[in-house]
């Protein structure tokens, strides 16, 4: 199997533009404020493994995860700058990892202090996801820091759960219920040169599906953990959506690793199945509460979108790996409808609240009526919150803005790819590049590249562009254009950003008749702060123009033609048809905004009305 490498962030620059920007809040804002949301919720003292019934903060089965994240993130930052308060918090938390890690290697916190005596007990209780999460911090760790004590204290953890696990079978259970350990024992096998740990992702990855452990469980259950077949037969995306991006992310991974043909074609079959039938426009992935899971295709429904913001990160992984075993276009498309949308709207724009889940949809009349109320503080919520019970987004928004550079390039003897656009400098091999771009404000990207040594540069076409001009000759292969080295020194590539209308295919039901305004990349959406409220009562004029206006969250705002129905509308509930609307200018905002003006009414999509 040909493979590509991926262009680590470490080696890219980001030096200005929207992402810079959106870096330094992460840094400055976001990362110290998740930290302090942990301090005060007890997760960072769980370390100290000294909780007694009675005391406050009792810790929680998945907390490691949480602080795991947040260590990860300010590894992937310490890698570019230092950040001596937060190093020191990582540093003493590392110091309580090790001394409460018992003898025969095991950590966790909370099976530790709370639960002693219940380790490997039951397959949905974290612990292998809680030791992913902790072997990715350690390796990030010892990459930004050259210091190897907390690689040293999990690669023990993992020489103990592949004891476990793999050579006595000793648990209670063969394959974790929420996956993430095996994409991290590729990155330790990779950081450490160590095959013991590529073997215990694999053995993972085959027992999925595969073994006794999920026998008699109704099918929904087993399709929340996908569990319902061997990985390599899988076609659809089935379960949890945050797992499952965490799986085929660790698929992919396996895939490129071994040449498995059979966990390729699975991956490109669950993709496939991911992009074409059930992600929201937003990049939005697990549209329903019930076990935050996949459902069927087209079932998308806007207001109560579950699209939880991890879902959304685990679907750019996911494909951002897929771009290591081929360089299609289709892949970095998906990364792009996540970061611009899907992702970005679970952050505030002053960078210290949170979404967990992410709706098309808010209707303020119906809050607290949902059912979804019921379950918690993740749930349906018109403004984005400090810190959740469930805190699993926060940390992972921070660690996954401070690795963004990740997306941008890959490359292979023959060819540097150019995936995703924003100002910065980068280093493949010998050769060296720069882009410069306002993008997604502008669409025009100027690429240069030294030392190519005769490799190509391949720049991707956006799939949301259907207009572009390139300054080179160039080759269209797998959505990306292709310019031979001789010509790639200095290229111009212009995206037309003309705002655009898009409409779903008519399974989709909750879109029928309706349309979602777009600029580029970016999925804009109405608020009812700047429409009035009732956005019901609004239809859009799918023929005006829309005009750019002003600015907001960094992006202009656009401005369309449109109608209102008239109100008050009075006390009925059915009256025979009258078709009366006032003219209505519209005005849109990027979706990854809203909800940052207070409680507001909002829709992505937009009932049409036609007038000939
Ligand atoms: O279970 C751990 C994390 O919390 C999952 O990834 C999220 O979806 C939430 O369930
Ligand atoms: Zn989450």
């Amino acid at each position: 199997m040909k493979t590509y490498r991926r262009i680590p962030f470490t080696d890219v620059d980001i030096i200005g533009g929207f992402w810079r920007e959106r870096q330094q809040l992460n840094r400055e804002a976001t990362i110290p404020a998740v930290m302090n949301r942990f301090m005060e919720t007890g997760r960072f003292e769980a370390f100290k493994c000294g909780w007694r019934e009675g005391s406050h903060n009792k810790p929680h089965i998945f907390w490691d995860s949480d602080v795991a994240k947040w260590i990860e993130s300010v590894a992937y930052v310490v890698e570019k700058a230092s950040m001596p308060e937060m190093e020191r918090i990582v540093e003493q938390t590392i110091d309580e990892i090790e001394l409460h890690q018992t003898p025969d290697g095991y950590v966790n916190s909370y099976f530790t202090s709370v639960e002693p005596g219940m380790r490997w007990r039951n397959r949905s209780w974290h612990e292998l996801y809680c030791a992913g999460h902790l072997i990715e911090a350690a390796v990030a760790w010892r990459h930004a820091t050259g210091r190897d004590r907390f690689l040293k204290i999990m690669r023990r953890y993992a020489d103990y759960i592949d004891r476990v696990f793999r050579v006595e079978r000793s648990a209670a259970f063969q394959t974790p219920g929420h996956e993430e350990i095996e994409l991290a024992l590729v990155k330790l096998y990779h950081a450490t040169g160590e095959k013991k740990y590529l073997d215990l992702a694999r053995f993972f990855i085959d027992r999925r599906g595969a073994n006794p452990e999920t026998d008699g469980q109704p099918l929904t259950e087993r399709l929340a953990t996908q569990s319902h077949m061997p990985v390599r037969e899988m076609r659809t995306a089935e379960g949890h959506a945050v797992r499952a991006g965490y799986l085929f992310s660790a698929m992919a991974d396996l895939a490129r690793e071994d040449g498995d043909e059979s966990l390729r074609a699975a991956c490109e079959a669950v993709f496939d199945n991911i992009v074409n039938r059930r992600m929201y426009i937003t990049g939005g992935v697990g549209s329903t509460l019930n076990s935050e899971t996949y459902t069927i295709d087209y079932d998308l429904p806007n207001e109560t979108a579950y699209a939880e913001t991890c879902a959304a990160i685990s679907l750019a992984y996911f494909a951002g790996r897929m771009l290591l075993i081929e360089p299609d276009a289709k892949y970095a498309d998906a990364v792009e409808r996540v970061l611009y949308n899907g992702f970005l709207s679970g952050l505030s724009l002053d960078g210290t609240r949170f979404f967990y889940t992410n709706p098309l949809e808010i209707v303020k009349s119906r809050r607290g009526a949902h059912p979804c109320t019921e379950k918690g503080d993740w749930l349906p919520i018109m403004e984005r919150v400090e810190v959740f019970s469930c805190s699993c987004c926060p940390p992972n928004v921070t660690r996954f803005l401070a690795s963004l550079g990740d997306f941008a390039f890959t490359e292979d003897d023959e060819t540097v790819f150019v995936h995703q656009y924003m100002p910065c400098s980068a280093k493949a091999g010998e050769a060296r590049l720069t882009m410069e771009t306002d993008y997604p404000r502008g669409g025009v990207v100027r690429v240069k590249a030294r030392g190519l040594n005769g490799r190509r540069l391949a720049l991707r076409v956006p799939g949301w562009c259907s207009r572009f001009e390139l300054s080179a000759p160039y080759a269209l292969e797998r959505g990306c254009a292709i310019i031979d080295a001789a010509d790639a020194a200095d290229v111009t590539l212009t995206l037309d950003m003309t705002p655009q209308l898009i409409e779903a295919r008519s399974n989709v039901a909750d879109c029928a008749g309706k349309a979602a305004m777009t600029r580029g990349p970016v999925v804009y959406c109405m608020e009812g702060v700047d429409n009035g409220g009732s956005l019901a009562d609004i239809r859009l004029d799918p023929a005006g123009e829309v005009k750019e206006t002003g600015d907001y969250g960094g992006l202009p705002v656009l401005e369309a033609r449109g109608w209102r129905r008239p109100v008050p509308q009075g006390e009925w509930l059915y009256r025979p048809y009258t078709g009366r609307y006032e003219e209505k200018k519209l005005t849109f905002i990027p979706y990854f905004a809203f909800a940052n003006r207070g409680e507001s009414d909002m829709r992505v999509w937009i009932p049409v009305r036609m007038i000939w």
